[in-house]
């Protein structure tokens, strides 16, 4: 099947506009008239749901960002009652509280068709044996793949995170033909099968991965496609947004977003306007038919593009590039802005290097200085002294030219830097300890 909702999917762009448009303005007129937040932030704002006429005007909208649901523990911005709410995902934040989401019913199913949309893109559906390895449970990852392979007919396998040896058992077992889990996650699950005697390409059924939660590149792709045998896919989605929410189709292309569900923005993040189409900035979206919890213009924090062009593939809505990094996990070393993909970007062009690194960032006198710790493949670490300072050599040259920073490099044996079964934490800064 190539599209799950063709009508939609494949909707001329005015329309999917005037749609966007009227479900825009019945959003503002019942926030501003329902909810006491939003009613408040427009009058802060000076503007009334009448100065919304036309889809641009939404620039005239106030913000949302992720502190004002922390601000508004757990739920006093929800727009449901708690009868109408049937289920909670809270999202671990790594400083002060949690965020906590409510859905409805009517959101769970809009979060399950934009899955549904985004699954059947990737050639995925009946026959098809999808293992859910993303975390079961407050995460949002786990259950909403969970609900958008049943929908298309799909086989779950719900493995959940953990248990590595037992998840390739299963694979096998099983014949699991997709794997939806962090790139990281898989990376692992790579090396373990390696270890086990497992050879994923001919051993098992695998052949598509869902792979998100976390930034991951282009170079990254090719290389898990090639090691695995499999076609990878970016998925995206956050919390606030419901949870994973879109893919990729199989042009590889950028994420494709629903505009019935959502309106995408990208925004300069210093000065909050739109920048121009095709821009770099930060992905800003309304979500456009929650109950529980809406989203006005939240600010996402991640830095992208975005494409509006018609997709080879047939679908209208506009495409959202990989995500480059985030707002705040931007490191400044010595004033030269570096993002943790651009690092993983240039390791990943160098054949001697594995698939892990991590950046240890620190401040010497008044000096920032920047560390990659970097492992090499099996065949390349050598004993060697002197093949080991030509690779060296040629990494931190790599990094120079690409980011234009100094960063020295250590090799460490493969298998030696930390693995991890949901999101990696690739950076660690200790200016800030
Ligand atoms: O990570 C939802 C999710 C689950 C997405 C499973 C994909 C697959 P949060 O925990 O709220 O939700 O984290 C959201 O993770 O703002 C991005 O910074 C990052 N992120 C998510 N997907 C990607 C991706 C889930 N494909 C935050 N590429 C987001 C880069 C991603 N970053």
């Amino acid at each position: 099947m190539k599209c799950w909702d063709p009508r939609i999917e494949e909707m001329p762009k005015e329309e999917l506009q005037q749609m966007q448009y009227r479900l825009l303005k019945s959003l503002v007129y019942r926030l501003y008239s329902f909810s006491p937040f939003y009613h408040d932030r427009m009058k802060e704002q000076n503007v009334h749901p009448d100065d919304i006429r036309t889809l641009p005007d939404v620039k005239k909208l106030p913000f949302m960002f992720k502190r004002d649901l922390r601000d508004n523990y757990p739920d006093k911005i929800f727009t449901a009652t708690k009868d109408d709410l049937v289920r909670y995902h809270v999202s671990s934040g790594t400083t002060g509280k949690p965020t906590v989401v409510g859905y409805t019913q009517n959101d769970l199913d809009n979060w399950t068709a934009s899955l549904a949309r985004a699954l059947t893109s990737l050639g995925l559906g009946r026959g098809d044996v999808i293992q859910v390895s993303y975390g079961y449970g407050l995460f949002t990852g786990g259950l909403g793949l969970h609900y958008g392979a049943e929908r298309i007919g799909a086989t779950v396998l719900p493995t959940s995170v953990g248990n590595t040896e037992r998840q390739i058992e299963l694979m096998q077992d099983l014949g699991a033909t997709a794997i939806a889990c962090t790139p990281s996650y898989l990376l692992h699950i790579g090396e373990v099968a390696e270890k086990m005697g497992v050879d994923i390409q001919k051993d098992t059924k695998l052949r598509t991965g869902i792979l998100g939660a976390e930034p991951w590149t282009e170079r990254m792709r090719i290389r898990m496609e090639k090691w695995l045998g499999i076609k990878a896919y970016d998925i995206y989605g956050t919390s606030e947004l419901s949870g994973p929410m879109f893919t990729e189709c199989t042009e590889q292309k950028g994420f494709h977003v629903w505009s019935d569900i959502a309106l995408v923005e990208i925004i300069d993040p210093k000065s909050g306007e739109q920048v121009d189409s095709g821009e770099k900035g930060e992905l800003t979206m309304t979500i456009l038919q929650k109950e529980a919890l809406p989203m006005i213009r939240f600010r996402i924090g991640d830095i992208t593009t975005v494409n509006e062009e018609v997709c080879a593939c047939g679908r209208t809505h506009p495409r959202v590039d990989r995500i480059q990094g985030r707002v705040d996990d931007m490191l400044i070393i010595r004033g030269i802005n570096v993002f943790p993909s651009q690092v993983e970007f240039a390791l990943m062009t160098i054949p001697e290097v594995g698939q892990h690194f991590q950046i240890v960032v620190d401040r010497k006198g008044a000096l920032d200085d920047m560390l990659v710790r970097v492992e090499l493949n099996k065949e390349s670490f050598s004993d060697k002294i002197t093949d080991l300072m030509l690779v060296r050599q040629k990494i931190e040259h790599k990094v120079r030219n690409s980011l234009n920073v100094n960063a020295t490099v250590e090799l460490v044996e493969p298998g030696s830097l930390p693995r991890y079964e949901g999101k990696s934490k690739r950076v660690v800064d200790r200016r800030s300890l």
